[in-house]
């Protein structure tokens, strides 16, 4: 059976994309995909539990190296048991956030040192790479205010925490990175209302990936 597809959604806080990655799995099925929906930290049991760690920020007293070992371990038992099993069976996953979050938060603002982090990548996430990965982007002040509106009790985690310069640091580095890497990345206005962000996304996929109603016909 042919390797399906890894799509990774990317951004700051409230950007969007829980939204979007929801709605692209969607659009998918209804073509006739069969779509795994997941997100890090977390989407497998092992996961889940380190992610509840590392959001409570019961991991920040040990500084970024360490929170990036646990984002590590988190990934690679994601990747072991529901990605790549997906893959295998052909399977479209769409992925709340992968490896270029660790770059951003741990490597460019964080300050792990990049040998560790290579390190850490090859052994959690090793040849499983993005086919895509969409970097939704919008102002940081806009993406904190949704994040402090949406409905998980409104509750702002280790992250959103941070302050106004580490959220402009996070966008930026994430912009980089999708400069560096174009053939894989795709950078989302994602200030837009979700229906202009969503066909946005749709038109993305469907020239990167041919997987658009031409393709599942
Ligand atoms: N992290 C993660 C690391 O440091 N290293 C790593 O390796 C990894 C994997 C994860 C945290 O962990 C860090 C990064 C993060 O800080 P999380 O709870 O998963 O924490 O946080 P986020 O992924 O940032 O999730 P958020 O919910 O904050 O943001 P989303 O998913 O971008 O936004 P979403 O879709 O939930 O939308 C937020 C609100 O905005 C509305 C939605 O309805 C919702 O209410 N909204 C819009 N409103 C207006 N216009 C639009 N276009 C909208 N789109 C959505």
């Amino acid at each position: 059976m042919s390797r399906g597809r890894l799509i990774t959604f990317e951004g700051g806080e409230g950007t969007g994309k829980s939204t979007q990655a929801r709605r692209l799995a969607v659009a998918l099925r209804a073509l006739g995909h069969e779509v795994v929906e997941t997100r890090e930290p977390g989407g497998s049991p092992g996961a889940e539990a380190v992610r509840h760690v590392l959001l409570s920020g019961g991991a920040e007293p040990f500084g970024p190296a360490a929170e990036a070992l646990l984002f590590a371990a988190a990934r690679s038992d994601h990747v072991d048991t529901l990605i790549r099993p997906a893959l295998a069976q052909g399977r479209i996953v769409v992925c709340d956030r992968f490896i270029d979050s660790t770059r951003v938060y741990q490597g460019a603002v964080g300050a792990v040192d990049a040998a560790l982090l290579n390190a850490l990548e090859a052994m959690a996430a090793g040849d499983c790479r993005p086919d895509l990965t969409l970097v939704l982007d919008v102002p940081p002040e806009i993406g904190l205010a949704r994040a402090a509106t949406r409905g998980k009790g409104a509750v702002a985690d280790r992250f959103e925490r941070e302050g106004a310069d580490y959220h402009a640091a996070v966008r930026a580095a994430f912009l980089d990175r999708a400069a560096a890497d174009p053939g894989r990345c795709a950078v989302v206005d994602a200030s837009a209302d979700p229906d202009a962000v969503a066909d946005a996304i749709a038109a993305i996929v469907a020239a990167r990936l041919g997987l658009g109603a031409d393709a599942a016909a």
